[in-house]
């Protein structure tokens, strides 16, 4: 009884010490290639759509600790199984050790912005890994005697020495991870730095202020304008690039492009700034759900850098109709050339909401096109556009089943009351947001019980690129009530009650909400 349980710890100890040693030997690498991060984004990579959605679904924006969570059990699982297999055959458990050090060198040399040199800590990890198991279970293979009457007292010498060997492996792994995970958040000092010495310039293009009546503050809301610390996150990032912007730099190249640009980050702040509300949202959001946010951003118009490079739109004779935005993770995101240049405020975003970007939103510089989804439009720490064709080249979430060109479908949300809520007889407040980014929101309407649809009171518009805001006084009666919302957009079209998911272009159908009332 006692040997297998000695055998399990060995393998745990061994599967300690290989993340420990690879952790502290992605400091020099980078600390996107430590196995765990690796191989998590080697999972995340190869998610269908459907299931990336479920996840986003499921553990929102705790998505990435639960995918580490589960790498790290499945690991753990793993170790005791070799740790046991170990005192049968001792080789072959290290060389089982050896196998997931390749899996994981092969995850993180094989991400998009992965290179050879990423494999290394895996695979100094699984070295050492091996060496501890081998070393452990040697300790534990002396032969149980077949009549333990007779026995000296069985392996006593031994288990002294397998306890010291143990402690000290773990000692020195805990040692070791502690050190490397200290260097590593130490490693984004410059980073944090440059983004504190950020000063926004005032932008030549103010945004007027938000108008009085947009938000109608009515308990139970989100405020109009989302703060950062509360803005929805989505990425594959599980390590998230911390970029010293002394150092970025953004190129502007390919096809069509006469003039090729290379901007630092000073340049951009030292060009016309223009300042806009802008509603982002998610194509993952379902109807009713989270991934949506109004913020103010400030940045350069990114017609004009591409104008400056000597970029035509298709319809003025231009040979490239996508613009493929690459950031220092290595995502991929398209957006349409045309739509990037016909007017609109696209940008490549330095501010939001008064401050630097926020790491998680893209420090030093992200891109932002008003009325396309973020995964077409929205590319965080970004750092090369190329101009090419829809043709040619299948960005990052294009290869995964998602459509390549998704302008945002119009969309309302009930945001109060909430959900099986209780809600007392009389007036009730039914209120919330209503989006349709770049064509503007002209009505809102809520019904229930699949009655007659009536109209809602519609905060002020910002922009025709923010959410409205909107509310509808109900007449609540005694019993079950199921309430929905519809709007409609500026082109007159109403939102469509036909229930699809968000693959591959994004969500439709109406929002409902059940409520009881005494
Ligand atoms: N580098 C990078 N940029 C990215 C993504 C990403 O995974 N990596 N996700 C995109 C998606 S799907 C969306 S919806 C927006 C979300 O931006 P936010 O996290 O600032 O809300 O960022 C976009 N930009
Ligand atoms: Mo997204």
């Amino acid at each position: 009884m006692l040997r297998p349980g000695l055998g399990a710890l060995s393998g745990l100890l061994a599967g300690f010490a290989a993340l420990a040693t690879a952790e502290l030997a992605s400091v020099p690498v980078r600390r996107e290639a430590g196995p765990v991060t690796a191989v998590g984004g080697a999972v995340i990579d190869r998610t269908p759509a459907a299931v990336k959605d479920f996840a986003i679904r499921t553990f929102g924006s705790n998505d990435k600790l639960a995918l580490q969570v589960g790498i790290v059990t499945i690991l753990g699982l793993f170790a005791i199984g070799l740790g046991l297999l170990a005192l049968r055959r001792q080789a072959v458990g290290s060389a089982g050790v050896m196998v997931f050090g390749v899996i994981g060198a092969l995850a993180a040399a094989g991400r998009p912005d992965g290179g050879p040199l990423d494999a290394l800590p895996s695979l100094l990890g699984a070295v050492v890994g091996a060496g501890v198991l081998y070393l452990l279970s040697g300790f534990l293979a002396t032969p149980v005697p077949s009549d333990s009457e007779q026995a000296p007292p069985q392996g006593s010498f031994d288990r002294r020495r397998f306890v010291l060997a143990a402690t000290a492996a773990a000692a020195a792994s805990a040692a070791a991870g502690v050190t490397g995970q200290r260097l590593n958040a130490a490693g984004g000092a410059e980073a944090v730095a440059s983004r504190r010495a950020v000063r926004l310039p005032p932008p030549a293009s103010p945004a007027r202020p938000v108008p009085r009546g947009a938000d109608l503050k009515v308990p139970g809301m989100r405020p109009f304008v989302t703060p950062n610390a509360k803005f929805y996150r989505v990425d594959t990032a599980l390590v998230v690039p911390r970029v010293d912007a002394t150092r970025w730099r953004l190129r502007i190249h390919g096809k069509g492009v006469s003039r090729p640009l290379t901007v630092t980050f000073d340049d951009l702040l030292s060009r016309e700034l223009i300042e806009r509300d802008v509603t982002l949202t998610c194509v993952s959001n379902e109807v009713g759900g989270p991934y949506v946010g109004n913020a103010r951003w400030i940045g350069v118009r990114l017609a004009d850098l591409l104008r400056e490079a000597g970029v035509r739109p298709p319809s003025k004779g231009g040979p490239s109709d996508q613009l493929v935005a690459r950031s220092v993770d290595g995502m991929t995101i398209g957006s349409p050339v045309e739509t990037v240049m016909d007017g609109r405020d696209a940008m490549l975003a330095v501010g939001m909401n008064g401050e630097p970007l926020p790491f998680d939103h893209g420090f030093p510089v992200r891109m932002l096109v008003p009325g396309l989804y973020g995964y077409v439009s929205a590319c965080k720490w970004i750092q090369d556009i190329e101009l090419t064709t829809f043709d040619d080249y299948d960005v990052y979430w294009v290869k995964r089943d998602w459509a390549r060109e998704a302008p945002i479908k119009t969309q309302s949300r009930i945001d109060t009351p909430k959900p099986f809520a209780e809600v007392e007889r009389g007036t009730v407040p039914v209120a919330g947001v209503a989006w349709a980014q770049h064509k503007g929101i002209s009505r809102v309407e809520v019904r229930v019980d699949g009655g007659e649809w009536h109209t809602a009171r519609l905060g002020a518009e910002d922009s025709e690129d923010t959410w409205r805001q909107w509310v509808w006084e109900w007449p609540a009666t005694s019993g079950s009530h199921t309430l929905e919302v519809r709007a409609t957009d500026r082109e007159d079209r109403t939102q469509t009650g036909k229930r699809v998911g968000t693959v591959p272009d994004g969500a439709t159908g109406w929002h409902s909400v059940v409520v009881q009332v005494p």
